[in-house]
């Protein structure tokens, strides 16, 4: 990366999760090294300083996008938004850092996945990048892999997909296992909630009827399938006491889930991502087979209009945390794979680059939530779940200058014609949103302004994250020492103990059933051995007149 300059961002309104201030920005060496009015009086010039004026405009701290899937092999197929279009699209919309998944094969190293996705992204981001991890299988050396990534390499979180079975599906006592581990070394767990197994037999079913289009991908898979499994996800992780991030949350009933266990006291995040908030189901009914293709995702959008409103009020009343994009792009001839058969569509749609204005049309400028929230729900949030906090998603001293200047007023129309993705199709096609970025600043430098990129594939860094997030694991660690069950002290039992029977006696009680129908009245089964010895049984045998 080219040396960082300085910078000035002059007489913006820096908006953080907690509170907005007018004020002056100086970035220097890639970093926040003052924040306050007036740094550098009017018409005083410096060197090398540059000069952005933010008068009327906000400054953000920079999206952070908790959930893409760039130039991943998925059904056949590869998504077509690789590391250097995908994070330069990211740049443009206002993200400064993104988050992908590294998922290996079923039986495959999850450290060789990660060194895989390390060589595609490293000389391709041009922002900030993680990565996540997923769990497709469980072995002892899954186990001992997962601590290698926490401790060494920088992971802190691991998805585990209930779903694509066959695939990437894992069980409950997988789960479980896998959850125990995250536990064990400071990580978060994921889960992608839906029911495998009834998403496999509803997928025969509408085969069966003859509904090979789009729609019966939703139709497979309706609401329940998926709430059903984000409050199986959520109990296991509370019978661990592991924190549970619920990534793509699609239907008003798994928020619902989301949110009461939330009230509940659990520790779990759900996150919406920006197609679930900006469009809904409705397209799979499309009578053009392309535009309906291109909404297949899995959990797959909701028919129901009133979702995305619906999960828009979580996120601002703190029932839903964060925002992702999903971002897995493939253009119309990949999806054309499914042309005759939904279940070969390859899932995914776009969000990377139009998720802040998506959530801000629909989230700020409706009224349903303020700059403040904007800034918790697009980045903060994120960077304290995953343990990025202070350095992302704050604008602070000493943090990391990713900077978006963002106009609120502005507007801007999404179209696939316009967008920088390399994908050929846009879920929000038309869509008309305020809240426009007008300069997006990367550790420092300025990437995008104005429509113009100034960046270079590989400009972008890994960005480790270590184990134990504060926010996630205070209340993890104080459960584990307040609420571990005890057991009650009693004085110890004293009475008659009944004597359970070994495989062998019970096989001699077989041959004393024989003994005893042939030559006499049936007993009880207590009663039918022929070698009782046993006190109780004898007195049993007396009672009953039996005692021969
Ligand atoms: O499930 C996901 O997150 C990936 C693998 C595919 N994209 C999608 O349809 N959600
Ligand atoms: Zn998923
Ligand atoms: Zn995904």
């Amino acid at each position: 990366m080219a040396p960082q300059g300085r910078l000035l961002i002059r007489g913006g309104r820096v908006v953080n999760d907690d509170f907005s201030q007018v004020a002056d920005v100086l970035v220097e060496d890639g970093v926040v090294r003052a924040l306050g009015r007036d740094l550098l009086p009017l018409g005083e010039a410096t060197p090398g300083l540059r000069i952005l004026d933010a008068a009327g405009k906000l400054v953000l701290p920079g999206g952070i996008d908790t959930h893409t899937h760039m130039q991943f092999p998925f059904m056949g197929s590869q998504s077509v938004d690789d590391f250097y279009q995908g994070t330069k699209a990211a740049l443009a919309g206002g993200t400064t850092m993104i988050i992908d998944f590294a998922i290996p094969q079923k039986g495959s190293s999850l450290i060789e996945a990660f060194e895989t996705w390390r060589g595609w992204a490293d000389p391709k981001v041009c922002c900030d990048y993680s990565l996540h991890v997923a769990v497709t299988w469980w072995s002892d050396k899954v186990k001992e892999e997962m601590k290698t990534l926490a401790q060494d390499k920088g992971v802190n979180s691991f998805k585990m997909f209930m779903a694509y079975k066959g695939v990437y599906m894992v069980q409950d006592e997988q789960m479980y296992a896998a959850f125990s581990q995250c536990k064990e070394i400071g990580a978060i767990a994921q889960v992608h909630a839906e029911n495998g197994d009834l998403i496999a037999e509803g997928a025969k079913k509408m085969l069966a009827l003859g509904i090979t289009g789009p729609e019966g991908h939703e139709l497979c898979r309706p609401e329940a399938v998926e709430a059903e499994a984000t409050l199986r996800a959520i109990t296991i992780a509370s019978a661990v006491n592991c924190p549970l991030y619920v990534v793509h949350v699609m239907s008003k009933s798994a928020a619902k889930v989301v949110a009461d266990a939330k009230r509940e006291g659990k520790v779990v995040y759900g996150e919406p991502i920006a197609a679930g908030l900006g469009t809904d189901g409705t397209h799979y009914w499309s009578k053009e087979w392309r535009h309906a293709a291109h909404h297949v995702m899995g959990p797959p959008l909701r028919p129901d209009p009133s979702t995305p409103g619906f999960l828009m009020n979580l996120l601002a009343n703190g029932d839903l945390s964060t925002t992702g994009s999903d971002n897995c792009t493939f253009n119309t001839c990949q999806k054309a794979l499914g042309k005759d058969d939904f279940t070969k569509i390859p899932n995914g749609v776009n969000g990377v680059e139009d998720r802040m204005s998506v959530i801000w049309e629909k989230g700020v400028h409706s009224g349903k939530m303020d700059e403040n929230r904007f800034v918790a729900v697009t980045s903060t949030n994120a960077a304290k779940i995953f343990n990025l906090y202070p350095k992302k998603g704050r604008i602070a001293v000493g943090s990391d200058a990713d900077i978006v200047i963002w106009d609120p007023e502005a507007t801007r129309r999404i179209s696939a014609e316009t967008h920088h993705q390399a994908v050929n199709f846009n879920i929000f096609e038309g869509m008309v949103c305020h809240g426009v970025p007008l300069v997006t600043i990367s550790r420092g430098r300025v990437v995008y302004e104005a429509g113009v990129f100034s960046v270079a594939a590989g400009d972008g860094k890994y960005i480790p994250r270590k184990p134990f997030a504060e926010s996630v694991y205070k209340r993890i660690k104080q459960r584990d020492q307040t609420c571990t069950p005890t057991p009650v002290q009693r004085a110890p039992y004293k009475g008659e103990v009944f004597t359970l029977k070994s495989r062998e006696t019970e096989e001699d009680d077989r041959a004393g059933t024989r003994m005893h129908s042939s030559s006499g009245p049936m007993k009880s089964p207590e009663l039918q051995s022929g070698k009782n010895t046993d006190k109780g049984l004898d007195d049993l045998e007396r009672k009953m007149g039996n005692g021969d």
